[in-house]
């Protein structure tokens, strides 16, 4: 799968939506969902992130890849049926406050879909309190944060402050690059989890982990 990702950034770069399509639909014909997500499409994004600092490509030529990107991403989760049936857990997905990648939170919340969730996506920068108002209402089995700067630390912090004391224990998920590139184990209890990456999480799912959310909510 190596040179698939640096294949797939060029697509995305070049503005080219339904080529940068065709090429994910022809990789989900031979690799499972979360395996693309994982091996090509986030390598893909990081690349264009390295370009970009390395000033071979333009602030646009970035904006551009991340529009390709998600245009993919919401055709995928549009394209594919989920079976409705199952439903019987809940999670709520957003980014913290201030927090403006978001590409990687869409295709957490096309994996708990795949596995059956019901899924409430609220999208990047959301401050605490208003997260609140959403997840005393909808009462989701788990919140997922998350967060790419290392500058986030002190409000993921603050925000585990908060949704543990939500009186039906949800787990709290700290995904994001930042779980990815630094150490949060601080963090990590019986209700906090750090995930990450795609494959934490499916691996999370295959362990039937799951089946023990409501043993403490
Ligand atoms: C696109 C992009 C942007 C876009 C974001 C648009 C969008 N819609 O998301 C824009 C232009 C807004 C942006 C802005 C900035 N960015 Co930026 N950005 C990127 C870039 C190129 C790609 C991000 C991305 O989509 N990655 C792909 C996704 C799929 O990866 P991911 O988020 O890690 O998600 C995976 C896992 O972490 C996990 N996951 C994610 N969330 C969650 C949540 C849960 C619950 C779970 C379980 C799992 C999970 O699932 C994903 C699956 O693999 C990255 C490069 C990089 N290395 O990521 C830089 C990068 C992150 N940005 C960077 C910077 C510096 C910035 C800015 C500060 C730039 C500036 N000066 O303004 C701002 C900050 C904005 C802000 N306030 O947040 C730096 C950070 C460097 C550092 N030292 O921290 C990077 C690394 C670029 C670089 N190489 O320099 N950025």
């Amino acid at each position: 799968m190596d040179l698939h990702h640096e294949q797939l950034a060029q697509v995305f770069l070049s503005g080219d939506e339904e080529k940068a399509l065709d090429y994910t639909y022809r990789l989900l014909e031979n690799y499972p969902r979360a395996h693309v997500f994982e091996k090509v499409i986030t390598p893909a994004m990081y690349h264009v992130g390295k370009l970009w600092e390395n000033n071979a490509i333009s602030v646009a030529d970035e904006h551009l890849a991340t529009a390709v990107c998600d245009f993919v991403l919401s055709k995928i989760e549009s394209d594919h049926q989920t079976p409705r049936k199952k439903q019987h857990y809940k999670v709520l997905l957003f980014g913290v406050e201030e927090e403006q990648h978001y590409i990687g939170l869409k295709m957490v919340a096309d994996t708990f879909k795949e596995h059956g969730w019901r899924v409430r996506y609220l999208g990047p920068d959301l401050p605490i309190e208003h997260s609140l108002l959403q997840i005393k209402k909808f009462r989701p089995d788990v919140i997922g944060i998350s967060a790419a700067l290392s500058y986030r630390i002190p409000i993921i912090k603050k925000s585990i402050e908060a949704f543990a004391q939500l009186e039906w224990k949800p787990t709290i998920m700290i995904g994001g690059r930042l779980a990815y590139k630094f150490d949060l184990s601080e963090f990590e209890s019986s209700q906090v989890m750090v995930i990450k990456n795609i494959g934490h999480l499916t691996h999370w799912f295959k362990e039937g982990r799951e089946e023990s959310i409501n043993e403490t909510s």
